[in-house]
């Protein structure tokens, strides 16, 4: 099956955060590669992902970086393809920094933003799944599953611990 979602992100110390988006891939059956990719130590290796990505079968990238988060936008203004930003939390400014970043693109080039941290990078995984599902009805059929799961979940009313 080809690879379709390209998950990357700034550092090695995104990884923790960017998992959610890869298990909630894994949940989905979605295949995907995951890569670090920084744009400011390694913008060689950004531009030749970039370049190569819609060759490559890819068909959305999630993007995750933190504190001046350049990576998402520097990547969608060297393809195409779909860009999903997740703003990694930081220590120094609790991921507002990520977010500004990632969020303030100027028109021409979007990146789609999730929200900072965790909650961000999974919905990141399900937007992108959502994405493929518009032309993939087997997928669409499993997104629907996961979604009903976690509305079952729910309890209707709190209860004492
Ligand atoms: C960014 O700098 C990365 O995305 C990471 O969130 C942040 C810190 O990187 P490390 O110093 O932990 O490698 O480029």
């Amino acid at each position: 099956m080809t690879t379709e979602v390209g998950i990357i992100m700034g550092s090695q110390s995104d990884w923790p955060t960017m998992r959610e988006a890869a298990q909630i891939l894994d949940q989905l059956e979605v295949p995907y590669d995951a890569a670090i990719v920084s744009a400011h130590r390694t913008p060689d290796r950004l531009w030749d992902y970039g370049k190569t990505a819609a060759e490559r079968g890819l068909k959305v990238i999630i993007a995750g970086a933190g504190g001046a988060a350049h990576l998402p936008g520097m990547m969608a203004s060297k393809t195409q393809i779909p860009v999903i930003g997740v703003p990694v939390q930081t220590k120094a400014l609790s991921g507002v920094d990520s977010l500004y970043s990632i969020v303030q693109m100027p028109r021409g080039y979007p990146v789609a933003t999730m929200a900072i941290g965790a909650a961000g990078a999974a919905n990141a995984g399900l937007m992108a799944a959502g994405i493929l599902a518009l032309s993939d009805p087997a997928l669409a059929a499993r997104l629907e599953t996961w979604r009903a799961t976690l509305s079952a979940s729910i309890p209707e009313a709190p209860q004492d611990d």
